[in-house]
């Protein structure tokens, strides 16, 4: 018989959706939206559902494997426990505990995904990466500026006037910020979209602004140049709050807004206009995340910054910098859980350079990396060095559903649970506040084992097992103490499925910020504590005309690689059938200049590799601008990241995926 149960969808994503699934004879047959969760209000979107085809795949991986001779062979999950359990104490004995690289992303956002921390931290501390892929560089701006990275709740978005969507794929990546747009507008907010593509939530806009990739702090730097021109900005709030405005004030005196113009490809006339929006509050800014995948990207996210806060729409209801809203997570008791204190040794390698490091490592080198709930062979910058430094190291652990391009490489691996196999709950950093409980619906197929099932096996072999002798329902409890006070229990959470959390839902409405100076900070004073000049600056992506003209003459198109409409990165490709062909999307100057018409096979290049696809022309890009949706694996014409650099945004934490000059022609 079949029945409905509740849950949420664990993927990487803004919205972390409540999800109605159906069951039958002890498999999901359809997940649909749950129509009670506040805030997603029972839509979801064609990757929510996909997780029913992933779940149920007959390419699901369902037994550890070992690679012998070239090939993999199924063998027992006790030798396979047994035999890299003592692998990782022959490291550790003959060259310390950080020969071991644990490897990871953020493929699943339950909260128990985090023992994996956990476990490198009891076996003696490890290599572990710093920095993100994803957000990094805007992150680290925020907590310069703001001294936390912080948003409004989903619902202040009706107390704007205006709203600015400022890189954010909205309508692709964050549907139930789509839906509430339409809303606002039906209530009559005016919204803008700054990006240098022509996207689906650009189609809604009242007005569309394109700009050259990665000049938007330029940009903000022009309309704060405006608003200072026209006196539009707020005198009151940057005389009280905020610390620094003269060293702002004299950088804008450095550039004239005609160069800006020339720079960003912006006409004067729209910083003026923007200028003008900012100054008729309340306005709010929601940025994306592309536009801070730059060498100047931390830059960028400070710029914006500073426009919402020269313009005073910060602290009131309907506007703010939402950027991530990591207030959300802060809310649950990870040092319990990942017992960072317990860690004797440790090394940290950036995540972008991850390849690199190891190739470079001497002391000790690496020896074995452990790979969980990431696909670093299609997801991290210049594949070619990736795939060297992965096949290279003597002991390649992967952690996976399915065999992706790092599990090919693979000397182990280890079969794991969907989400629907196993009991978490799942939140995200990102937007709403809601934290969903996630019951554990269904058998796991062959012998398939959670990550956390993995941990306790092997502290068991290694002599910790006592750190993971918790039942789920004791590790739940656990995390979820800190807010035990406020009414949020374990169990009130599997009744209710999901509960809101209590965090400041217009951030800084006290103007009490948690910089050292207590104020908004335009010029980083932490910064300047570590001697460096903790300014704005006007900087220009690596790979442009500006910085790099020799590079800009050669290559003389930017790539962008965003996120793919039917996929959470690489995780759908294999299921999405068998004629998926690489869409090379290109600005309609780039086909006219190389007599290119939608359909034609292509070559897409620069000197750290090349991909090839089918060319399908975008109407509206920005001129040179080209795009190709990254994710792509090896076998249907990745990686994107064969292109891409591994170079860290200027604050060193993120990125600079997007910071990408390329060559392209035709080829036959
Ligand atoms: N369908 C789908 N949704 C997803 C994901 C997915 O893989 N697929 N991934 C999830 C994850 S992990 C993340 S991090 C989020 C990301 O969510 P978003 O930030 O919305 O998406 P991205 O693809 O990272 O960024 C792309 C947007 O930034 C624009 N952009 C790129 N460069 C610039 C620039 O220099 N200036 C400006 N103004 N805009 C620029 C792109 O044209 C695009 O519209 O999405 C989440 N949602
Ligand atoms: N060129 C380019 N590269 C990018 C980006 C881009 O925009 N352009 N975006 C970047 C961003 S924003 C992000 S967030 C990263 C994402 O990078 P990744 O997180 O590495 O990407 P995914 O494709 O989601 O790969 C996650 C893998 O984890 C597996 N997995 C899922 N659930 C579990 C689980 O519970 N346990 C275990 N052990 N494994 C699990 C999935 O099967 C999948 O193969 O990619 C980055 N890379
Ligand atoms: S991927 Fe995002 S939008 Fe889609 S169902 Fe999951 S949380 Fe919702
Ligand atoms: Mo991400």
């Amino acid at each position: 018989m079949a029945h409905v149960r509740k849950t949420a969808c664990p993927l990487n994503c803004w919205d972390s959706c409540g999800f109605n699934v159906t069951i039958e004879n002890d498999k999901v047959t359809k997940v649909e939206g749950d129509p009670t969760h506040p805030i997603t209000l029972g839509k979801i979107c064609g990757r929510g559902r996909m997780l029913e085809t992933r779940a149920n795949s007959s390419k699901r991986l369902l037994h550890p494997l070992k690679k012998v001779n070239g090939s993999f062979e199924q063998i027992t999950w006790e030798q396979a426990l047994d035999e890299i359990a003592a692998r990782l104490q022959e490291v550790k004995e003959q060259h310390g505990s950080t020969a071991v690289l644990h490897s990871h992303d953020y493929a699943n956002n339950g909260i128990l995904k985090n023992l994996d921390q956990r476990f490198f931290n009891s076996y003696g501390g490890v290599t572990e990466l710093y920095g993100s892929l994803c957000w990094g560089a805007g992150i680290e701006a925020q907590k310069w500026d703001f001294g936390e990275a912080w948003s409004h709740e989903p619902n202040d978005i009706y107390n704007s006037k205006n709203i600015i969507v400022w890189g954010r794929n909205v309508a692709r990546t964050n549907m139930h910020f789509y839906e509430k747009l339409l809303e606002a507008k039906k209530q009559g907010a005016k919204l803008v979209v700054i990006d240098p593509l022509y996207n689906a939530t650009a189609k809604i806009a009242d007005e569309y602004i394109t700009i050259k990739p990665g000049m938007d702090g330029l940009l903000a730097a022009g309309i704060i140049k405006e608003m200072f021109r026209l006196g539009l900005e707020d005198r009151e709030f940057i005389e009280q709050f905020t610390h620094g405005v003269a060293d702002l004030s004299q950088l804008l005196e450095e550039i004239s807004l005609a160069e800006i113009s020339e720079i960003t490809e912006v006409s004067c006339e729209v910083m003026t206009k923007l200028a003008v929006v900012y100054a008729d509050k309340p306005t709010a800014t929601y940025m994306g995340l592309g536009m801070q995948r730059y060498k100047n990207g931390g830059n960028t996210i400070r710029f914006i910054d500073a426009l919402v806060a020269i313009s005073g729409n910060i602290g009131i209801a309907g506007g703010g910098a939402n950027y991530a809203n990591l207030q959300v997570g802060q809310s649950f008791a990870f040092e319990e859980l990942t017992l960072s204190k317990r860690k004797q040794n440790h090394r940290q390698f950036s995540i972008m350079k991850q390849a690199e490091e190891v190739l470079a490592a001497t002391d000790p080198e690496i020896k074995m990396i452990v790979v969980t709930c990431g696909n670093p062979l299609t997801q991290v910058p210049d594949t070619e060095v990736v795939e060297k430094a992965f096949t290279k190291v003597p002991t390649l652990v992967v952690i996976e559903q399915f065999m992706t391009d790092t599990a090919m490489l693979a000397d182990y691996v280890l079969p794991t649970t969907t989400a629907f196999e196993e009991e978490d709950f799942y939140y995200s950093s990102m937007y709403h506040h809601y934290v969903n409980y996630g019951p554990k619906l269904v058998a796991s197929p062959g012998e398939t084992k959670s990550d956390l099932w993995i941990w306790t096996q092997l502290a068991n072999r290694l002599g910790f097992g006592e750190d993971f002798d918790f039942t789920r329902e004791e590790w739940l409890q656990m995390t979820l103490k800190p807010l035990e006070d406020k009414g949020i229990t374990l169990e009130k959470l599997q009744a209710l499925h999901t509960m809101e959390l209590p965090v400041e839902k217009v951030p800084w409405s006290d103007r009490k910020f948690k910089t050292p100076t207590g104020k908004f900070e335009f010029t980083s004073f932490a910064v300047q504590q570590k001697g460096d000049n903790g300014r704005l600056t006007l900087a220009v992506p690596d790979e442009s005309k500006w910085n790099s003209p020799k590079l800009a003459e050669k290559y003389p198109y930017s790539l962008l690689t965003i996120h793919p409409l039917r996929s959470n990165h690489s995780q759908n490709y294999h299921l999405l059938g068998a004629n998926l062909k690489l869409k090379v999307e290109v600005a309609q100057n780039i086909a006219e200049e190389q007599g290119l018409k939608n359909g034609d096979y292509v070559k897409v290049w620069n000197d750290r590799g090349e991909v090839k696809g089918y060319i399908f022309i975008l109407a509206k890009a920005h001129p040179n601008t080209i795009n190709i949706d990254e994710g792509i694996w090896k076998q249907f014409g990745g990686s994107v990241n064969n292109l891409t650099s591994s170079r860290e945004s200027d604050n060193g934490l993120g990125s600079t995926l997007y910071d990408c000059l390329v060559n392209l022609e035709k080829v036959n």
